[in-house]
C-alpha cells in the first residue's frame, strides 16, 4: 500500500502539480493532498485507509452521499446498455423535461460535460442573442476557466478587466467588465453608461467561489431591474447552487424574497450529473433557439447528454425531488454551523457561517463578509491551522478559504457531532 505522500511524488512526476484539479493539490492550506481510494455514504477513504466525513462532495455533486443504491443502479445498468451513442437518446429528453419541471424560468435546455463547458456556451449564446459584446461579472465568483471569464478587477469601475491567466490575450478580455458583488452604487453606474452595449451579467447567487457570500436582496433586485430596463440577460451561474441549496436553486430562493424574480439564464452543473461529467444551460425559448442546429450560435459536444451521466443525474434528481428531501437537509447543514459557530463562540474565537440548502460556509471573521475583499481578508492562518487540525481528526473540509462546503443526505446527526466535538479540540490546537 503506498503513502499519501509517495503517491503524491509519483503523481508530480507525470501530472502538472500532482492533480488534474489545481485546488486538490492543497496550496492554499499547505501539506500533502489526501488521495482517495473510495468512498461510502458521508465518508472517503485515503490510499492509507484513513476514513474522513466529507465535506466535498466532489465540489458539490455528492448530494445524496457516494454510492446511494438507486443511483448505482440505474449507473450499472445504463452502462449495460451502452456508454455513448453520438446520437439522441431518450433520457436525454427525460432530464432536460425535468429540469425544466423544477426550473421555472428554464423554458429549453441543453445538456454538456461540465460547468465551464456550460458557462462559455451560455456567455456566447448571451452575446449571439442580444448582438452585443460586454459582459460582466463580479469578482470572487467563479465560472469555469473559459478565457473571457478568467477576468480579475480593472484598476477603476468601469475599466475592463485583466486576465487572471497567462495565455489569455488582453484582448480576449477587453469586453469583460468586473465589479464589486453586492455593490449597488457600482451597477448603476455600470449600467448608467454602458448599460445598452451589454450582453448579459453572469453571477453566482449565492457565491461560493467565495465561500459562502449571499447575494443581497436589494442588490439582486436591482440588477434585475436594471438588466430588464437595458435589455441585458441575467445569466445565473446555478452550477454550485443549483439543486444543492433548494430544489429550484438559487433562483426559487430569490424568488421567495424578489416577487416574480427570474433569471433570463441558467447554468447547471455538478448535483445534475450526480458525480459524472454532465452539466447544463437553459433560458427561454427564444434564447435558446439561438443556438445551432436552429440559429447561428454554435455549440456542440462529442459527450454531451452522455447516456450513462444522464442516468446518473436523473436518478440524484429523482431521490432529491423527494418530499422532505430539502427540509431534513436544510435542517441537518444548519445543525453543522450553528455547531461550529458555536464551538468558536465557546472558546472565544470569532467565526461566523451560514448556510442554504445542502451548502454552507463560514469564515474566521465577526461578521459574514459581504464581498471578496473581505472574504480574502479574514484569518487565513488560522483557517489553515483549523484545516489541518480538522484533517488530522478525519474531517476532510474545503482546502482554502475561499471554497464553500457542502453536506449530503448521507451525512447522520452522529457525523455533525463528531464534526463539532472535532472543531472544539482543533480550535483549540
Ligand atoms: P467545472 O468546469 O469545474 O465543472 O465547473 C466550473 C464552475 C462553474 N461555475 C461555478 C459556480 C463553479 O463553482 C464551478 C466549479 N467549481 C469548482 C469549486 N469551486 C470546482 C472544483 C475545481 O475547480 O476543482
Amino acid at each position: 500500500m503506498s503513502t499519501n505522500e509517495e503517491l503524491f511524488a509519483r503523481a508530480q512526476r507525470v501530472i502538472p502539480g500532482g492533480v488534474n484539479s489545481p485546488v486538490r493539490a492543497f496550496r492554499a492550506v499547505g501539506g500533502t493532498p489526501r488521495f482517495i481510494q473510495r468512498a461510502e455514504g458521508a465518508y472517503i477513504f485515503d490510499a492509507e485507509g484513513k476514513r474522513y466525513i466529507d465535506y466535498i462532495g466532489s465540489w458539490g455533486p455528492m448530494i445524496l452521499g457516494h454510492g446511494h443504491p438507486s443511483v448505482l443502479e440505474a449507473v450499472q445498468k445504463a452502462a449495460a446498455d451502452g456508454f455513448s451513442f453520438g446520437a439522441p437518446t431518450e433520457r436525454e429528453i427525460e432530464l432536460a423535461e425535468t429540469i425544466i419541471g423544477l426550473v421555472p424560468s428554464v423554458e429549453q435546455v441543453r445538456l454538456v460535460s461540465s460547468g465551464t463547458e456550460a458557462g462559455m456556451s451560455a456567455l456566447r449564446l448571451a452575446r449571439g442573442a442580444t448582438g452585443r459584446s460586454k459582459i460582466v461579472k463580479f469578482e470572487g465568483c467563479y465560472h469555469g476557466h473559459a478565457d473571457a471569464l478568467l477576468v480579475k478587477a480593472g484598476s477603476g469601475l468601469a475599466t475592463f478587466g485583466h486576465p487572471t491567466s497567462a495565455g489569455v490575450p488582453p484582448e480576449v478580455v477587453q469586453h469583460t467588465l468586473v465589479l464589486e458583488y453586492n455593490n449597488v452604487a457600482q451597477l448603476d453606474e455600470v449600467f448608467a453608461t454602458q448599460g445598452g452595449e451589454i450582453a448579459c451579467v453572469m453571477i453566482e447567487p449565492i457565491a461560493g467561489n467565495m465561500n459562502f457570500v449571499r447575494a443581497s436582496v436589494p442588490f439582486m433586485s436591482r440588477l434585475r431591474e436594471l438588466c430588464t430596463k437595458h435589455g441585458v440577460l441575467l445569466v445565473f451561474d446555478e452550477v454550485m447552487t443549483g439543486f444543492r441549496v433548494a430544489l429550484g436553486g438559487a433562483q426559487s430562493v430569490y424568488a421567495g424574497l424578489i416577487p416574480g424574480f427570474r433569471p433570463d439564464m441558467s447554468v447547471f452543473g455538478k448535483v445534475i450529473g450526480g458525480g459524472m461529467p454532465l452539466a447544463a444551460f437553459g433560458g427561454t425559448r427564444d434564447v435558446m433557439s439561438m443556438l445551432a442546429p436552429l440559429g447561428p450560435v454554435y455549440q456542440a459536444g462529442t459527450l454531451s447528454g452522455n447516456p450513462v451521466a444522464t442516468a446518473c443525474g436523473l436518478a440524484t434528481l429523482k431521490e432529491i425531488a423527494k418530499p422532505g428531501y430539502f427540509d431534513a437537509l436544510s435542517a441537518r447543514t444548519r445543525s453543522l454551523v450553528q455547531g461550529l459557530t458555536q464551538a468558536g463562540k465557546s472558546i472565544g474565537i470569532p467565526l461566523v457561517g451560514d448556510s442554504e440548502g445542502g451548502m454552507f460556509g463560514f469564515f474566521f471573521a465577526s461578521e459574514l463578509p459581504q464581498n471578496y475583499g473581505v472574504v480574502m481578508g479574514t484569518d487565513k492562518e488560522r483557517f489553515n491551522r483549523f484545516f489541518h487540525g480538522m484533517l488530522d481528526r478525519g474531517v476532510y473540509l474545503a482546502p482554502a478559504l475561499y471554497e464553500a462546503g457542502f453536506v449530503s443526505s448521507a451525512h447522520s446527526a452522529a457525523d455533525i457531532a463528531a464534526t463539532v466535538h472535532a472543531a472544539e479540540e482543533a480550535l483549540r490546537g
